[in-house]
């Protein structure tokens, strides 16, 4: 960091922007196994925001992975730096009030707590998609846990690397005992509570 001199505070604050957008920015940080529902209820609850006239914006773990992120694979290294930036890029997005809602498999809990202290602990809302691996395996929405089953991919996660429960997530949401409706209810009214002015 030497030689480098940030202006942050010499330019408009998130203040600035929550009042000219009237929502509070936060991020909605939603981890899963693969295939659990993350991307399907990111999308949902973009489309539900909006329609109420909250701006949002959604990372999606292979949307980044196909842009900015197209330099990482799926080490522990590399898993750690995705996080890294998918936070960091969370944040400059919070900053200008915005929604940022984040689907990212973030396997780990030291993942999760990179992305919660990099993006901040009272903005970073943790929701877990608990969805048992049976289910992802049958819906296999990408056919990757095939892939993995015969070791074609050799560090999937929930086959041949780690998913961590996490221990103190903001909300849980299963898919399992409830139906996509009453799932994106509880989402959209935890959201709600989080962006009001
Ligand atoms: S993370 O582990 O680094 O947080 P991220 O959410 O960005 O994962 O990317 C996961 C997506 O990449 C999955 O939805 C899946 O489509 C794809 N993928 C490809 N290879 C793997 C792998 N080895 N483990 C997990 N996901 C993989």
């Amino acid at each position: 960091m030497n030689d480098i001199f940030p202006i942050f505070h010499k330019l408009l604050g998130r203040t600035d922007k929550e009042v000219l957008l009237k929502q509070k920015g936060t991020v909605i940080w939603m981890t899963g196994l693969p295939a659990s529902g993350k991307t399907t209820l990111a999308i949902d609850l973009e489309k539900a925001l909006h329609e109420r006239g909250f701006l949002c914006y959604v990372l999606d773990g292979d949307n980044v992975r196909a842009g900015i992120n197209n330099d990482l694979h799926f080490s522990e290294k590399d898993r750690k730096e995705n996080i890294r930036r998918i936070a960091e890029i969370s944040k400059l997005f919070m900053q200008c009030g915005i929604i940022v809602i984040n689907c990212v498999v973030s396997p780990t809990e030291e993942l999760r707590h990179l992305a919660q202290s990099i993006i901040g602990g009272d903005d970073f809302n943790l929701v877990y998609i608990n969805t048992p691996i049976e289910i992802c395996e049958q819906r296999d929405s990408k056919g990757l846990y095939a892939k993995a089953r015969k070791g074609e991919i050799k560090d999937f996660t929930g086959v041949n690397a780690p998913f961590e429960v996490p221990a103190s997530p903001a909300l849980e949401l299963k898919t399992k005992e409830h139906t996509i409706e009453e799932n994106m209810k509880t989402l959209v009214s935890f959201t709600l509570s989080k962006i009001k002015v």
